[in-house]
């Protein structure tokens, strides 16, 4: 079209008036209420609306530039987008905040009362999740085309609520009140197969062809979501999809007369986007999971073949238009599903279509621990998707023969690689086949991508030495400081000017401000202001109650042993032990809030044990009059990105205790350091470079290093004999196995203490005293308050490398080679 023809897209006025005018015809119009009868979810729902027309101006000239100037795209693929709130990022991006605080106000509605009202999307189990939801936020940001792709779960990460200290799981009704988020494109909704078999047959050429005749279908309906750059950047597009019966399965069914069955079949169809799995480490396998992996890939590769392209597209150009980033092995059945539409459904040569798909993956990996790495047996495999897997074995049969004459007298080698284990059954490897398919494979911290090169892919990194990489995780800055810590904010504008919001190495400019008493006490206040903030909050939330003049120590993560919160509460006790003997006077006690939050998976029964352990070791010491509430556990349940977004700010001290070679990056670090807590860690995942950054002087190092546990392992570990040998450790194990945090009923947490005493897979024993040292250590810097704050200020200066506006550099330059591409004004 020309300018000429170009239809115009309408515009809104950025005035108080003007907001107040489109707010009232949402409600009226949109929900239908009167101001005077409208309830807070109304005014909500909205003014939601309301702030969403704001971006849609941008949006759509995004999409239009888009399909104008056909730029190469990113297709994030990801399993999860833990988003969070949308509305204070919204309103942030639309720059409305004070039209929006001040046109409410004149209505008499409090702007803080609506932002409550939102229920999170907690559409992720944690870091994995919570990175993909900062990736898209960085890449609309800095103007690059690109779209996420991934489930729309009509239930979330579980809801977790404490009876009696032990985790229940309530399930997370996210939808319940409406999501004025999302625009449902049900007319566009795309049929994907499952099941069945592959026939043979003759093509018009009399060419013998196979192709996958599926034994039933679902429709994907795909749900959009704005994703707005800050200060005026694109508004690129989340793409979710929702799983729905095919009207084929209704009618057939209907005309068989059977109803109940009619609804039985559409119940079955839509279970498939019906909940999202809250296991994040040890893959269960379960034949839903992988429907739920091909559901959204398949429709995603559909979805951009067939609407996003135009239509006279050259596929053989795909790699020059799109990378689809594999977010760890989840989306990896891409892969054979771009090859079967490219060989069965385009008729293409295998070689051809092979050379162009293996040009439009990239894969990053996120994990070390070998159980999580996901294996799909192939019977399951087979039954599900006969196609893809006669595609994988022959992807697998053509790598194994390069192998062979790469290595024509290592057989064994070549077993090792292959794509199919064959014990304890067969099955596909997923990371092998994004390994092999892959343009890239990338760690997400340093010490993660050199340990995936030397131990987990060790035998790819050697024949593919170039494919590696490493692109360290970051967050973004808007959400994690802009918005979850306005006071820091505030005072970091005044220094240094607002330039830090997209360009977090600005923050270096805060270094000599270490040195100023001055902005020292302004970031104290603020960091107070913050701490009781959260105490009102938690107050509120859980009932809790907290001191803002007390050191706020802060673990908050999944519960998983390799983390090892255990590490923290084995001090905890050990601390609460030496006061009750007398051998530690409460008055020596560094005043501390032990803070915790993480959910368990609902099946992992040793987490589930942890937390009931957490909870009652903090019920005795918080009711406990002798500690004269000098020291409290503070474990608020269901901590989610909401609660994240005012725990973090208010931290003093980031507790980042991983084993050492197991956490794969750590993304709250991260967040930790740029709101001015100190990090107490291990030599772990991005621990290891935020200490680089910030110095060792301002970082509370401990505990083994992962060579060092590799030797221990090797040697043989019996974590027995540092209970035999340490007597803190000895009596804080003692006291626990006593009873005496479960009313003198011993066998409660006997599996805890037993497990510890003979297993201690992530050796919390053999790294305890290292870790009350440390903490020792803590206390005494804490002790010099305004020297901490100095250290403090250094941690924001110094963390702007972690904004994931980095990171997407990173990924632009090394993995993507894609370009920015401002929308039309
Ligand atoms: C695995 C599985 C297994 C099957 C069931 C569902 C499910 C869901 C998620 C996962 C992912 C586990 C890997 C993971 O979350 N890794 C984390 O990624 C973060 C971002 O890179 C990183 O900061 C954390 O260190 C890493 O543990």
């Amino acid at each position: 079209m020309t300018a000429e023809t170009t239809p115009p897209i309408a515009t809104r006025e950025h005035t108080v008036e003007g907001f107040v005018r489109e707010f009232l015809r949402e409600l009226n119009f949109g929900q239908g209420v009167d101001l005077t009868r409208a309830s807070v979810n109304d005014k909500y729902l909205a003014m939601a609306r309301t702030v969403r027309h704001y971006l849609m101006t941008r949006w759509l000239s995004t999409l239009r530039s888009q399909a104008k100037l056909q730029a190469k795209s990113v297709a994030y693929l990801s399993a999860e987008f833990l988003l969070g709130r949308q509305l204070d990022n919204a309103l942030l991006a639309s720059g409305l905040e004070d039209i929006v605080k001040e046109g409410l106000a004149s209505l008499g509605i409090d702007l803080e009362e609506l932002r409550q009202a939102e229920i999170e999307p907690g559409l992720g189990n944690g870091g994995l999740g919570r990175l993909a939801a900062c990736f898209i936020d960085s890449l609309a940001t800095m103007n690059v085309p690109s779209i996420g792709y991934g489930i729309r779960y009509e239930y979330g990460i579980f809801k977790q609520t404490f009876v009696d200290g032990w985790q229940v799981e309530k399930p997370d009704d996210w939808l319940r009140l409406g999501s004025p988020w999302e625009f449902p494109h049900p007319e566009a909704a795309v049929k994907v197969g499952f099941g069945g078999h592959v026939e043979q047959y003759q093509d018009d050429d009399g060419v013998v062809k196979r192709r996958w005749v599926p034994g039933w279908s679902v429709l994907g309906v795909p749900y959009n979501y704005m994703v707005p750059g800050y200060d005026a950047g694109r508004v690129n597009t989340l793409r979710l999809w929702s799983a729905r019966a095919t009207r084929a399965f209704d009618l057939e069914i209907f005309n068989s007369g059977d109803y109940a069955e009619a609804v039985r079949a559409q119940t079955f169809a839509e279970n498939i986007s019906k909940v999202l799995y809250p296991e994040d480490s040890t893959p269960q396998g379960k034949e839903l999971r992988l429907q739920q992996q091909y559901f959204f890939v398949a429709c995603s590769i559909k979805d951009f073949v067939d609407q996003v392209l135009p239509a006279d597209f050259d596929l053989h150009k795909l790699p020059d238009r799109i990378v689809f980033q594999l977010n760890d092995t989840h989306p990896v059945i891409a892969v054979p599903e771009l090859m079967r539409v490219l060989v069965d459904e385009k008729g293409w040569e295998w070689d051809e279509a092979w050379a162009v798909t293996k040009q439009c993956f990239a894969y990053t990996c996120h994990t070390l621990l070998p159980e999580a790495l996901e294996v799909w047996p192939v019977e399951l495999l087979g039954r599900l998707l006969p196609r893809h897997l006669e595609i994988i074995y022959r992807i697998n049969d053509e790598f194994l023969a390069e192998l062979r004459v790469a290595y024509p007298n290592d057989e064994l080698r070549v077993r090792r690689m292959s794509i199919i284990a064959e014990y304890p059954v067969r099955a596909v490897r997923m990371a092998y086949l994004a390994t092999v398919a892959g343009t890239k494979v990338n760690g997400v911290a340093e010490l993660h991508s050199q340990l995936l090169r030397d131990k987990v892919l060790d035998d790819f990194a050697a024949y593919w030495p170039d494919k590696f990489t490493n692109v360290t995780n970051g967050v973004t800055p808007r959400r994690f400081v802009k918005l979850s810590n306005p006071g820091l904010s505030g005072l970091i504008t005044e220094a240094i000017g607002d330039g830090w919001v997209t360009d977090l190495d600005q923050l270096k400019g805060l270094e000599p401000l270490a040195d100023d008493a001055e902005f020292r006490r302004r970031f104290r206040e603020i960091k107070y202001a913050n701490k009781q903030r959260l105490a009102g909050v938690l107050a509120e939330r859980d009932n809790i109650v907290v001191n803002p003049d007390t050191l706020f120590d802060v673990m908050v993560k999944r519960l998983h042993e390799y983390k090892r919160q255990t590490l923290k509460l084995l001090h905890i006790v050990s601390l609460y032990e030496k006061i009750t003997t007398g051998e530690l006077a409460i008055g020596d006690v560094t005043p501390r809030t032990f803070a915790f939050g993480a959910k368990a998976a609902p099946g992992y029964v040793m987490a589930k044990q942890i937390i009931g352990l957490i909870n009652a070791v903090g019920r005795t010491i918080n009711d406990d009059p002798a500690l004269e509430g000098r020291l409290r556990v503070a474990f608020p349940a269901n901590y989610n990105v909401t609660l994240a977004e005012t725990l973090i700010p208010a931290a003093d001290l980031s507790e980042q205790i991983s084993l050492a070679g197991k956490e794969a990056s750590g993304t709250g670090n991260m967040k930790f350091m740029l709101n001015g807590a100190l990090t107490i860690g291990t030599d772990d995942g991005a621990n290891v470079e935020i200490r680089q950054l910030v110095g060792d002087e301002n970082f509370f190092l401990f505990g083994l290093t992962e060579p060092q546990v590799a030797e221990v392992v090797e040697r043989g570990y019996h974590p027995s004999a540092y209970y035999e040998t340490n007597l803190d450790l000895r009596n804080a194990l003692d006291l626990i196995a006593s009873g005496a945090f479960s009313g003198g009923d011993r066998a409660v947490f006997e599996p805890i203490v037993s497990n510890l005493l003979n297993e201690d897979r992530f050796l919390a024993l053999a790294d305890f005293q290292a870790y009350v040292d440390a903490q020792a250590r803590v206390d005494a810097a804490y002790a010099d308050t305004d020297d901490w704050t100095r250290r403090a200020v250094l941690n924001v200066a110094r963390g702007g490398f972690f904004s994931s506006d980095r990171s997407m550099r990173d990924y632009i330059e090394r993995i993507w080679h894609t370009y920015p591409v401002a929308p039309e004004a």
